[in-house]
């Protein structure tokens, strides 16, 4: 039976307030998860992924978990521990007690962050976008936490069958507001599209997907994405004309330029608390 009550984790941030919005219409009753309180949802569970206790309360009885709870950007290593290394492992044991039979990980293009970006005229040939199964390359302690996540879903897979999708999110915001977002971008309504798609489609083992519009400018195989049932209606093109006359064309002599993860190689935006 499809996934109807889901733990949505990190649900106070960026993403997780645009999935509060957007999911429901697929039919999901949303449970509520962040380390802050949520304005105006006094049922939201305020815990910390440190908390075991409370996550293992939290897990109890839903179909299925989206995990975005975490730091989404760079910082300490200690952090990085405590939050996402540790913390996904917390949720992820929670879940397994409590016989949960999917996890949706929010991973992020960071663990793949020092790939070298495709260079040449978008479209790319199907056989020049990075694959999902490229040998991980985090660009960051917060990218190889992502990396951990992955692997730790492959291993509760084999060794306990607990489901999970991992997604590479590229960047999901309202807008792309740089260049190279013009090929990562996925918009609000395309990522609803595909963590539905990821919460529901069957047989999914531990698979790893790409997590973006059907771009023009994409560098990324989207196939296992779409073999869960995804289709992107979103393309970031409308924006590049926009963006690259305000920003110039990425380029490919920038190390900051030059990799999947951006400015991320070279210059990653600090986590801030
Ligand atoms: P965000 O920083 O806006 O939200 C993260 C949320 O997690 C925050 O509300 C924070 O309070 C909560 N959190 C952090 N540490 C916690 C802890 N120890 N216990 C409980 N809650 C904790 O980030 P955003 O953009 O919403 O991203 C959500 C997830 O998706 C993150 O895991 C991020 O790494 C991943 N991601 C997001 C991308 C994007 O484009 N927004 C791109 C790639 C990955
Ligand atoms: C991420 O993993 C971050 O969480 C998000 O804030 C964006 O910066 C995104 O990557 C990106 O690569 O643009």
């Amino acid at each position: 039976p499809a996934p109807r009550t889901v733990l949505l984790t990190g649900a106070a941030g960026g993403l997780g307030t645009l999935m509060r919005g957007l999911l429901p219409a697929y039919g999901y009753d949303l449970r509520l998860l962040d380390a802050r309180a949520i304005p105006g949802e006094p049922d939201a569970i305020t815990a910390d992924l440190g908390d075991r206790g409370a996550l293992r309360e939290a897990v109890r009885g839903v179909d299925a978990v989206l995990h975005l709870a975490g730091i989404s950007l760079e910082s300490t290593f200690d952090k990085i521990l405590r939050a996402n290394i540790e913390g996904t492992y917390n949720l992820y044991e929670a879940a397994r007690e409590e016989g949960v039979a999917r996890v949706v990980f929010a991973s992020s293009n960071h663990a793949v962050g020092f790939t070298p970006r495709p260079q040449g005229e978008a479209p790319l040939e199907p056989d020049a976008l990075i694959p999902v199964d490229t040998p991980r390359r985090p660009d960051t302690f917060y990218g190889l936490s992502k990396s951990f996540g992955e692997d730790l879903a492959q291993f509760y897979w084999d060794k306990y069958g607990l489901e999970s999708v991992s997604v590479r999110i590229g960047s999901c915001f309202m807008e792309p507001t740089s260049v190279r977002m013009l090929s990562i971008w996925m918009s609000p309504g395309d990522g609803a599209r595909l963590f539905h798609a990821a919460l529901t489609a069957e047989g999914v083992g531990h698979t790893v997907v790409y997590g973006s519009s059907a771009n023009t400018r994409l560098w990324w195989d989207l196939s296992s994405a779409r073999a869960l049932g995804y289709e992107p209606r979103d393309d970031s093109e409308q924006y590049a004309e926009k963006l690259i006359a305000e920003q110039g064309e990425l380029d490919p002599d920038d190390p900051g330029q030059s990799y999947l993860g951006g400015h991320f190689t070279t210059n990653p935006p600090v986590w801030p608390y």
